[in-house]
């Protein structure tokens, strides 16, 4: 009952000329019950827009500003992105959190500003190597979720996305088993079930961190598991459309 969904995050990659054979790739080869969408970099969103709109494919960005408006040199603010026709905002992610100080508290608030522009947002949430051996994966996932909802509240994820990424999965090439992917999309999908059992029946939680076409099925395959977060295979075409039909 819930339609999977396969995000690409393109990270700080690409130029206009490379969007380009990617965009309509994507766009022309996209097959599939799956929803799909890609999160580029914010000055190609107009790239984004010209190029997918009307189709199946959705676009967003990366990231959001907390903030609505004003003097915050650098930031880009959730009306901005709905300008530009984005359906999604990655909030949270870890390399936010780790390169660029996004709290637990500054995610909530760009989750809530994602919102109230329209969009909807992805939580990311996700436990480093050392927090996994020290067997705090349920912890430090509940808290990070427990941040946003004591400020959004349950309902609001009816209309927002939730990502499990284990931090020590992303890049390395190293990915969760989908056994121990599923334990924790089990426990987030359960946290929520505490606050409403609606909204954590029909919620999407993705997995992300080194979904590659050749592991995409099993994973997806996972009862709580409803699609990707996709970052280095969403770069070539062929690979991000493979792990698409896998869903
Ligand atoms: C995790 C993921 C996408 P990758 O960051 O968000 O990247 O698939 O390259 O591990």
């Amino acid at each position: 009952m819930r339609t999977k969904l396969v995000a690409g995050n393109w990270k700080m990659h690409g130029s206009l000329a490379t969007n380009l054979g990617l965009l309509h790739a994507v766009r022309d080869g996209v097959k599939g019950p799956a929803e799909v969408a890609v999160c580029v970099p914010y000055p190609y969103l107009a790239q984004a827009r010209a190029v997918l709109d009307g189709s199946g494919v959705a676009w967003g960005a990366q990231d959001v500003s907390e903030h609505a408006q004003g003097a915050w040199t650098g930031e880009v603010s959730a009306a901005m992105l709905a300008d530009f026709g984005c359906r999604y905002a990655l909030v949270g992610h870890s390399e936010r959190r780790s390169f660029f100080g996004d709290t637990d508290a500054v995610v909530a608030a760009k989750f809530a500003a994602a919102l109230k522009a329209g969009l909807t947002p992805v939580l990311c949430v996700g436990e480093s190597l050392a927090e996994r051996e020290a067997g705090v994966t349920g912890e430090v996932v509940t808290r990070q979720i427990d941040a946003v909802l004591a400020n959004s509240g349950v309902a609001a994820f009816a209309n927002a996305v939730v990502a499990y990424e284990p931090v020590w999965a992303i890049g390395t090439g190293r990915t969760a088993s989908p056994a121990q992917a599923q334990e924790v999309h089990a426990l987030i999908r359960a946290r929520f079930a505490r606050d409403s059992a609606d909204v954590a029946a029909g919620l999407r939680i993705l997995y992300g961190g080194s979904v590659k076409a050749n592991n995409a099925a099993e994973l997806f395959g996972q009862i709580d598991i409803d699609g990707g977060l996709i970052g280095g295979a969403s770069l070539v075409a062929a690979d991000f459309l493979a792990i698409c039909s896998a869903a």
